[in-house]
C-alpha cells in the first residue's frame, strides 16, 4: 500500500488516536467469528457470526456510537442496523460505517480477500447510504493531477486520459472491474481500447484500494458500479492512504430515492469525491478473514488464533499493520 500525503484533507484530530486500537479489537473479533464459517458454503451464518461479534465488541468501546452504514434497516436485521446506538454510551459522539463481512461469498467459498471493515468518523462525517443502494465508482492513484479522470466520461476517455497522464501506452494500463453481467459492455469497451481488465468476483473495497496503490498492485484504475456502502468505506480508507475517487449513487427506484432523501441526500445526481463521502477525522480498520492481497486471513494454531489487521488514521495518515496472537 503506497503512502502519499492526502492534500487538503487535514482536519483537526477530533478522534483520539487510542481509538484505533479499540477498532482493531472490533474487526479482529468479527473476523475470528466469521473465519469459523470459511468454506462452509453458508453465507448467512458467516455474516451473522461477524455481525454478532462486531456488535458485542463495539459495545465495550467508550464511545457514543451510531451506525450510519450498516447491515440494513432496523426492521430487516437484529444488529448493526442503520441508526442503532453502539458503544458504552460514554465518550465521543461518533458515526460508524460497517461491512462486518465484506465478500460473504468469498468467505463461504474460502476464496481470497474476504475482510471485515469498519470506519469511524466524527458525527456527520460519512455519507449516509442504505444497504441496497449501488454506486458508480472511479478511482485512481493520488499521483495524478486532479481532474485526470471523471465519472461522467466514457471508459475510453478515462483510460486514454490516464494513460496520457501516466506516460504509457494503453496496453500498459490495467483496470479492475467487478465481474458482473451489468459490466459486460464496460469490459468489452475497456478491452477494445487495449487495456488489461482484472476481474474480481466480489470485494470492491479492496478493489478500490488496489487501484490507488498501483506500484504494489499493477492496477491503475477502478471502474464500474458496486455497493454504495462499500464506496463510502473505500473513500474513508483513501482519506488515510491517499488516492482519488468519485462516486455517484444509483437511485433507480422511488423507494431508494425516498429513503435517500430521508437520509439527507437532496441531489440524486451529485458526484461525490473522497472528502465528500468521508469528511473530517476518520479512522478505518480492516481484518482479513480469508488470505488475500490486502491482508492475511485468520490463522488457526493449536493454542492460538492469529489475526492480520490494517488500521489507518486520516489525521496523521498513519497506516499500521497489526499481527496479533490471541489465546484460544
Ligand atoms: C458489491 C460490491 C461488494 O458485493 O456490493 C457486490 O461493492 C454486490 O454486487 O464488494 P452484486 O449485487 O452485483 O452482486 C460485493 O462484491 C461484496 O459485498
Ligand atoms: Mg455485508
Ligand atoms: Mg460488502
Amino acid at each position: 500500500m503506497k503512502l502519499s500525503k492526502v492534500e487538503g484533507t487535514k482536519t483537526p484530530a477530533n478522534l483520539h488516536r487510542s481509538l484505533t486500537l479499540e477498532l482493531v479489537r472490533v474487526t479482529e473479533r468479527a473476523a475470528i467469528a466469521a473465519a469459523e464459517w470459511r468454506g462452509k458454503g453458508d453465507e448467512k451464518a458467516a455474516d451473522d457470526a461477524a455481525v454478532q461479534a462486531m456488535k458485542a465488541e463495539l459495545d465495550t468501546v467508550a464511545i457514543s456510537g451510531r451506525i450510519v452504514i450498516g447491515e440494513g434497516e432496523q426492521h430487516e436485521c437484529d444488529d448493526l442496523y442503520i441508526g442503532q446506538a453502539v458503544g458504552l454510551g460514554s465518550g465521543p459522539e461518533v458515526d460508524i460505517a460497517v461491512d462486518p463481512l465484506e465478500g460473504v461469498t468469498l468467505c463461504a467459498k474460502n476464496q481470497p480477500d474476504s475482510i471485515v471493515v469498519l470506519a469511524m468518523a466524527e458525527r456527520g462525517g460519512l455519507l449516509n447510504v442504505a444497504r441496497n443502494v449501488y454506486m458508480h465508482k472511479i478511482a485512481i492513484g493520488a499521483e495524478y493531477p486532479r481532474g485526470t479522470v471523471n465519472i461522467d466520461w466514457t471508459a475510453t476517455e478515462n483510460v486514454n486520459a490516464l494513460a496520457k497522464a501516466k506516460g504509457v501506452p494503453l496496453s500498459e494500463i490495467t483496470a479492475i472491474v467487478l465481474d458482473r453481467p451489468r459490466h459486460a459492455a464496460l469490459i468489452e469497451e475497456l478491452r477494445g481500447t487495449g487495456v488489461a481488465v482484472k476481474l474480481i468476483s466480489d470485494g470492491d473495497i479492496a478493489g478500490v484500494i488496489h487501484a490507488v496503490s498501483t506500484e504494489d498492485t499493477g492496477i491503475d484504475i477502478y471502474l464500474g458500479s458496486g455497493g454504495a456502502p462499500e464506496g463510502v468505506l473505500a473513500a474513508a480508507a483513501l482519506r488515510c492512504i491517499g488516492g482519488q475517487m468519485q462516486g455517484k449513487l444509483i437511485l433507480d427506484t422511488p423507494e431508494k430515492r425516498a429513503r435517500a432523501v430521508e437520509m439527507g441526500i437532496t441531489d440524486a445526481n451529485r458526484i461525490y469525491d473522497v472528502t465528500e463521502l468521508a469528511a473530517g477525522d476518520v479512522l478505518v480498520a480492516a481484518t482479513g478473514v480469508t488470505d488475500g492481497t490486502l491482508l492475511d486471513g485468520i490463522r488457526l494454531r493449536r493454542h492460538s488464533v492469529e489475526t492480520s489487521t490494517v488500521v489507518m488514521r486520516s489525521w496523521s495518515q498513519t497506516v499500521r499493520w497489526i499481527k496479533a496472537r490471541h489465546a484460544r
